[in-house]
C-alpha cells in the first residue's frame, strides 16, 4: 500500500466535479489556503487545510513539503499527434517565404512527408520517440495525454502507430487516451481515388482498429483539400456504429461546417475551431460538444485564435491542448498554451485551468476519474514554482512545474 501525504500547500486550485464546466461555471474555482492532500493506492482519499493529521504521518505515510506553493491537478493534453517519424524543420523555408499549410501539404509534403517517415520508421523506433516525448511532456506537468495515429494511412501501418500507443500506455507514467485518424490525409496509392479511401478506412481500418481494441475515438481531419463535410460524416458514423466515439479537426483555416457536422453527432469534441460559425456553436452547444482549442498551432501558423468568449459566452464547455504534431505545432509545452489562452484567446486564468483540466480530461473521456483535486478521484497533481494561478498564465517560457505527482507516486526527472 503507498500512501502519502503532501503538506505545506499554500494555495490549492481545481475545478470540482465529474462533468466538463461550461459557461461561468467554467471559471469556478475551488481555491483552499494552508492545505494538504492525502492519497491511498494511487487515489486521493482527503483533502484539509489548517494543521495535516500528524498521527498518521507518523504512521506509514511518506510526506511531500509543498513548501508554501501551488498545486493543481495534472495537465491533461487532449489533443495530440504523439507517434511519428522525423520531423519537418526542412519546411520551415518554404514558410518563411509564404507557403501556407494547405499549399505544402497540397505539393506532397506536411502530413505526407511524415507519412513517408512513419511508415519507413519501425515500430520499435517509433516507441522511442514517443516516450522521450512523454517523458519530457509529464515533466511539464502532463499525467493525461490522448494520442492520434494519422500518418501510417494504410490498415497495416496505422495499426502499427496504434499499437504503439498500446505498448506505452503500461511501459511509461503518462496515461494515453488512443483515437484513430485514418482520415488525417489522402495516402498517394489514393490520390486519384479518394472515394476508394473512405470506403478503405470505413470497410477495413475501422473495423481491424475495432477487432483489436487499439482506439477509443475516432477523428477526421474536415478541412478545404482534406475530407469534405460529408465524408466526415460518412466515416464517424462508420466508427460510432463501431463503438468509437467521434472526433473532429473541424472549422479550423475554412469554415466548411466541421462544428455543426460535430453537435449532430454528438461528437465529444470539435478541436481547433478557428473559423467556426454562430450556427456551428448552437450546433455544438446542442449536441454537448467541447470545443477543443489549440491556441499554440494558431501561434505556429501565424493564424487568428479560436473565439474563445463566445464559446463560453454560448454555454459550450473549452478544453485546451497543444496539437502536438511535426507540422503546425513542434512543441508540447502544454504551460505555453495556457499563457496563449490568456493573452490571445482571453480567458481568464481560472478558465485556463479547468480548460486543461477537467474539461480536458472530459474531452477524453475521463472527467469521472481525472482532472481535479477531490477524494476518490486519482492523485495526479503538480506542485508550481508559483504561488498562485496569475503566476503560472502571466511567466512565459520557462517549465513552472516544481514536482509531478502521478498516481500518488512523486515522479524523478
Ligand atoms: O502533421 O500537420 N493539422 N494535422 C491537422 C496536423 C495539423 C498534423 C500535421
Ligand atoms: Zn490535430
Amino acid at each position: 500500500m503507498s500512501k502519502l501525504l503532501i503538506t505545506n500547500i499554500g494555495l490549492l486550485a481545481t475545478p470540482t466535479g465529474r462533468a466538463a464546466k461550461s459557461g461561468r461555471e467554467q471559471g469556478e474555482i475551488l481555491k483552499l489556503k494552508n492545505a494538504w492532500i492525502m492519497t491511498e493506492d494511487g487515489l486521493i482519499t482527503e483533502i484539509g487545510t489548517g494543521e495535516p493529521p500528524v498521527m498518521e504521518l507518523e504512521r506509514c505515510f511518506e510526506a511531500v513539503d509543498a513548501g508554501g506553493c501551488l498545486v493543481t491537478p495534472g495537465l491533461v493534453d487532449a489533443h495530440t499527434h504523439l507517434v511519428f517519424g522525423g520531423f519537418r524543420q526542412h519546411e520551415l523555408a518554404d514558410k518563411l517565404h509564404g507557403k501556407t499549410y494547405l499549399e505544402i501539404l497540397a505539393e506532397g509534403g506536411g502530413i505526407l512527408s511524415t507519412v513517408r517517415a512513419t511508415r519507413a520508421a519501425s515500430e520499435e523506433e517509433l516507441t522511442a520517440k514517443a516516450r522521450a516525448a512523454l517523458a519530457e511532456m509529464l515533466m511539464h506537468g502532463v499525467t493525461l495525454c490522448e494520442a492520434k495515429s494519422g500518418y501510417g494511412l494504410s490498415t497495416k501501418e496505422e495499426l502499427k502507430q496504434l499499437r504503439v500507443v498500446r505498448e506505452l500506455q503500461d511501459s511509461q507514467p503518462v496515461e494515453l487516451v488512443s483515437t484513430f485518424l485514418g482520415a488525417h490525409a489522402v495516402p498517394p496509392e489514393y490520390k486519384n481515388d479518394k472515394d476508394g479511401y473512405v470506403r478503405l478506412i470505413c470497410e477495413e481500418m475501422l473495423p481491424g482498429v475495432a477487432r483489436e481494441g487499439l482506439a477509443e475515438y475516432c477523428d477526421v481531419f474536415c478541412e478545404t483539400g482534406v475530407f469534405t463535410v460529408e465524408e466526415s460524416r460518412k466515416i464517424l458514423e462508420a466508427g460510432l456504429a463501431l463503438g468509437l466515439k467521434a472526433k473532429i479537426h473541424a472549422d479550423e483555416i475554412d469554415a466548411l461546417g466541421g462544428a455543426r457536422l460535430a453537435g449532430e453527432l454528438g461528437a465529444v469534441s470539435a478541436e481547433h475551431l478557428i473559423a467556426v460559425t454562430k450556427q456551428g456553436i448552437e450546433s455544438m452547444k446542442r449536441g454537448g460538444t467541447i470545443a477543443c482549442l489549440l491556441p499554440a498551432t494558431s501561434f505556429y501558423l501565424g493564424a487568428e485564435y479560436a473565439p474563445a468568449r463566445s464559446f463560453i459566452e454560448a454555454g459550450v464547455p473549452v478544453a485546451l491542448a497543444t496539437d502536438y504534431n511535426p507540422g503546425s505545432c513542434p512543441s508540447l509545452n502544454l504551460q505555453l498554451v495556457m499563457n496563449l489562452a490568456c493573452l490571445k484567446d482571453r480567458m481568464t486564468p481560472e478558465e485556463v485551468l479547468t480548460a486543461v483540466t477537467l474539461n480536458g480530461a472530459a474531452a477524453v473521456g475521463r472527467a469521472g476519474t481525472h482532472g481535479s483535486l477531490e477524494a476518490g478521484k486519482k492523485a495526479d497533481l503538480l506542485i508550481w514554482d508559483a504561488e498562485d494561478l496569475d503566476y503560472i498564465c502571466y511567466r512565459f517560457g520557462s517549465n513552472l512545474v516544481r514536482t509531478v505527482i502521478k498516481n500518488g507516486l512523486p515522479q524523478s526527472f
